[in-house]
């Protein structure tokens, strides 16, 4: 369902096996060279999700090679099997072939507990405009997807479940969004997990 121009979300797009298969690989993900943890914003306050990176390590606001809010560690590679979900992900979206050329070169996986949420915000530390590829595992949660003017209304809420794909891209790249909350033991039982993680794909733009 297309519910804004580039914004794609396809509803129950993962198997649960893909859901188990990701859920254990963020289980690895999250042990480190560089551990999952809170970001601490420029203000000194944690964010309330916990976020490990691959790839290209994200803190406020710049990406980096290695963590300087996590232990000075390099960040793991970005997996190949990332980029050929990706890939996937916007055939899915967008149409067959529509993929082809998207090389994210970067995943943060994000972790809600119960109390976590993510305030309105555009993700704009890329230096691409590729769309964002956006995965939910667990809880579901309700996510807002605004404009591209400012944090305000208008907005929509939706609720993002597991195993949802959502695809930023063309003029939804740098809408506002964020997450309003998550809906603690909605997560199917067989996927082991209490809270919600997402997935996010990301090309940065960066080199080496
Ligand atoms: C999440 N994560 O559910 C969301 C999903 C983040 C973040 O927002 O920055 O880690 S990604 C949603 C997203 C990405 C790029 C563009 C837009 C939404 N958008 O234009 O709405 O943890
Ligand atoms: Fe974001």
């Amino acid at each position: 369902k297309e519910v804004a121009p580039g914004a794609v979300h396809v509803p129950d797009w993962l198997t649960l096996e893909q859901q188990q298969e990701l859920v254990a690989a963020c289980r690895g993900w999250a042990a480190g060279p560089v551990p999952m943890r809170a970001a601490r914003m420029p203000n000194g306050g944690a964010m309330s999700v916990r976020t490990v990176c691959l790839g290209w390590h994200w803190q406020p606001y710049r990406y980096s090679r290695t963590a300087d809010d996590a232990g000075g560690g390099r960040v793991a590679p970005f997996p190949d099997a990332l980029g050929v979900l990706g890939r996937a992900a916007l055939d899915a979206a967008y149409g067959t072939g529509s993929g082809d050329a998207y090389s994210p070169d970067a995943a943060l996986i994000n972790f809600y507990d119960a109390a976590a949420k993510m305030g309105m915000h555009q993700d704009r530390d890329e230096r691409s405009d590729a769309p964002v590829v956006s995965l939910s595992l667990g809880d579901e949660c309700v996510f807002r997807f605004g404009n591209s003017e400012n944090r305000n209304r208008p907005w929509q809420d939706l609720v993002l479940a597991s195993g949802d794909l959502f695809v930023f891209g063309g003029p939804s790249r740098f809408a506002y969004h964020g997450v309003m909350g998550t809906r603690a033991g909605t997560a199917d039982p067989r996927l082991g997990l209490s809270g919600r993680l997402n997935i996010t794909l990301r090309a940065t733009g960066l080199q080496q």
